[in-house]
C-alpha cells in the first residue's frame, strides 16, 4: 500500500467517525422551555425531521410525566392507558421504529394545556421507508426506565452499516490496485 493510499484510508476513517455519530440526533423537547404547559410542540416539531435511532430528551419538574400513548388517546387527551410512563424529570426516549409516536403528560388537564407531542419518525434507510401507523405496533419505544427488551434489529439504523460497507469496499479497491 503506497503512502497516498494510507492517507486516503485515514481520510475515509476520519470521515466515517465524523459521519456516523451525526446520524443519530438527540432532540431536547421544547428546547430551553422543556416539557411543560403552554408550549406549542406542534410548532417545535414543524422544522424537524426525526429518524429511527434519534432520541427525545424531556426535561421537566417531577410534577409532570412523559407518557407514550396511542393516537386516539393523544387526540382526546385520555390519561391512564399509557404505553410507557416516566416521571423522573429527565426522560430519554429512543425512537426505535418508523411511524408516528405520541406523548402526553399524564397529569389531568396538562395535555389539554399543550403537553402533547406527536413525532413522525422516518426510517433510517431510504430503501425501506414504509412508514406504518404506530397504532398497529404500540410498543415501539422504550423510555430510560422501561425494562422491556430492546429490539436490536430496529434500534440500529442501516446508514452506519452502509458507511462501513463503503469503507471496506474502498479499502478493498486500494489493496487490489
Ligand atoms: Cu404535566
Amino acid at each position: 500500500m503506497g503512502s497516498s493510499n494510507v492517507a486516503m484510508l485515514s481520510l475515509l476513517l476520519v470521515l466515517y467517525m465524523v459521519f456516523v455519530p451525526s446520524l443519530a440526533t438527540v432532540y431536547t423537547v421544547g428546547d430551553t422551555s422543556g416539557w411543560t404547559t403552554g408550549v406549542d410542540y406542534g410548532a417545535w416539531t414543524k422544522d424537524k425531521t426525526f429518524k429511527v435511532g434519534d432520541s427525545l430528551v424531556f426535561n421537566y419538574p417531577t410534577s409532570h410525566t412523559v407518557d407514550e400513548v396511542s393516537s386516539s388517546d393523544y387526540s382526546t387527551c385520555t390519561v391512564g392507558n399509557s404505553i410507557t410512563t416516566d416521571n423522573t424529570g429527565a426522560t430519554t426516549v429512543s425512537l426505535k421504529t418508523a411511524g408516528t409516536h405520541y406523548f402526553i403528560c399524564g397529569v389531568l388537564g396538562h395535555c389539554g394545556n399543550g403537553m402533547k407531542l406527536a413525532v413522525k419518525v422516518e426510517s433510517g434507510s431510504p430503501s425501506s421507508s414504509t412508514d406504518k401507523p404506530s397504532t398497529t405496533t404500540p410498543s415501539t419505544t422504550t423510555t430510560s426506565t422501561t425494562k422491556a427488551p430492546v429490539d436490536s434489529s430496529s434500534s440500529w439504523s442501516v446508514s452506519p452499516f452502509m458507511a462501513a460497507v463503503l469503507t471496506w469496499v474502498a479499502l478493498s479497491v486500494m489493496v487490489i490496485s
